[in-house]
């Protein structure tokens, strides 16, 4: 099986780097990736990465730069722009923001001040560190209030409860986002309390993001939300980055405008340059600019729901294997698995014994965890990536089963060894998107 980028890392003066990336290939290969919030990107997307544009400085935007030298940077930038906006739907398009919390700080910059709330989801229910974890600097500056889930065996939001607490705290944002629940969220009724209390509603849909623009999971959008933030490199296959979107139009983003809704798309690029960042990284926006083509194509959809079909498949058979699943199922890519009562293991130990085996995925906190966040309870996982590698709902079961081989076998060396290869022999079969 061809290697990813052989000819060039063999021709590497810098061995050590060279026998780094060689190894992280051939981990990526022999394993499968569950992490939910990981993909495979393409050779395209590889190549605009690895491009001069990583030479050129364009602080600033579209014809309006600090320096010389951009007639190709703005071509570029305002197609990664023009391709986002129609993924979306969105009026407006910041394509700069280095990474998912880059795009959430200056999303919070664009509309409030310090000492100013926002309403956010319980982190232990889902919610996000840039959605306050208390020690963050933006929860120094911001006062973040929380709501949550009604009920932890459904998913559903107390929406009751996040009527009264905008009533009482008389937010300046209502964020609806998470990173770790595995169920949709009811936007009409987010952005009806949002209204009610003259909130901007925001949705960080950065999980979610490839479902959305496939019109597999619905797009906040289309359900009176102001601005839509998100990563570029989960579920929508990009590279690492950031975006965010607003409806309305930009007006002249070296004037401080006016804070008024109307304003909020120029604000939101003040926010971004000279609010938080400096200089874009173009090779990042061209990466970006090829993954809003990619998911653009008639394929992606394909993708999108195999994803989701993959999660329910995946949910099922280990619900069946006796892992008990917060909320009790799924409704998008990712599970969360409470191992602490299925198995009375904390996990860390089901992250690292999964990860012996090749079954990568990450420990994760469950709600109102009484366990800390290094060793909680849960684990997370998703689909997204092995979907990519092209799996399928009736490898669900085999995925399960290894898992629940694996945390049975956690004590014994020789049944994990064995494990571990049979794992690599079945990934090898599913080439890397790159290898093409
Ligand atoms: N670290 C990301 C995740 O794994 O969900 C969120 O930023």
């Amino acid at each position: 099986m061809k290697k990813i980028d052989d000819a060039v890392l063999s021709s590497m003066h810098d061995t050590q780097v060279a026998e780094l990336i060689h190894a992280e290939e051939q981990r990526q290969r022999t394993g499968l990736e569950l992490i939910p919030s990981e993909n495979y990107v393409s050779r395209e997307v590889l190549t605009a990465m690895g491009s001069v544009f990583t030479n050129k400085y364009s602080e600033g935007y579209v014809k309006k730069r600090y320096y010389g030298g951009q007639e190709n940077t703005d071509k570029l930038e305002q197609l990664a722009i023009d391709r986002v906006k129609a993924l979306f739907d969105a009026d407006h398009a910041n394509v700069q923001p280095l990474s998912g919390a880059q795009a959430n700080e200056a999303a919070e910059h664009a509309w409030m001040e310090p000492g100013d709330t926002i309403l956010g989801m319980d982190l232990s229910h889902g919610g996000h560190l840039t959605h306050g974890r208390p020690g963050t600097v933006l929860a120094k500056i911001f006062n973040f209030v929380r709501y949550g889930m009604k009920d932890v065996e459904t998913g559903e939001i107390d929406y009751d409860q996040l009527r009264a607490l905008a009533k009482e705290h008389k937010p300046k944002i209502i964020l609806a986002g998470y990173s770790s629940y595995p169920r949709e969220l009811d936007y009409d009724k987010f952005a009806a309390i949002a209204e009610e209390v003259g909130a901007v509603a925001w949705a960080d849909i950065a999980h979610i993001a490839g479902l959305v623009a496939a019109k597999k999971l619905e797009n906040p959008f289309h359900h009176g939300f102001h601005m839509v933030t998100s990563t570029t490199h989960k579920t929508l296959r990009g590279p690492r980055g950031g975006i965010i979107l607003t409806k309305g139009v930009a007006g002249n983003p070296l004037r401080k405008p006016e804070k008024t809704i109307e304003n909020l798309p120029t604000l939101v690029d003040r926010a971004v340059f000279p609010g938080i960042q400096g200089g874009p990284h173009m090779h990042v926006i061209a990466a970006k600019a090829v993954a809003f083509y990619e998911a653009a194509r008639p394929e992606f959809a394909g993708y999108a729901q195999q994803v989701l079909d993959n999660a329910q498949a995946l949910a099922t058979a280990l619900m069946k294997r006796g892992f008990k699943l917060i909320t009790n199922g799924t409704d998008n890519h990712l599970v969360l698995v409470d191992v602490m009562t299925s198995f009375g293991i904390h996990g860390g130990e089901a992250e690292a014994v999964l990860d012996r085996i090749g079954l990568t995925l990450n420990k994760n906190v469950i709600p109102d965890d009484p366990l800390p966040p290094f060793q909680p309870s849960g684990i997370r996982l998703g689909t997204p990536a092995i979907t990519t590698r092209g799996l399928k709902d009736e490898h669900m079961e085999q995925i399960a089963a290894w898992m629940l081989k694996g945390i049975t076998a956690r004590q014994d060396e020789k049944e994990l060894i064995r494990l571990q290869k049979e794992i690599a022999d079945f990934a090898e079969q599913f080439p890397l998107p790159s290898d093409s």
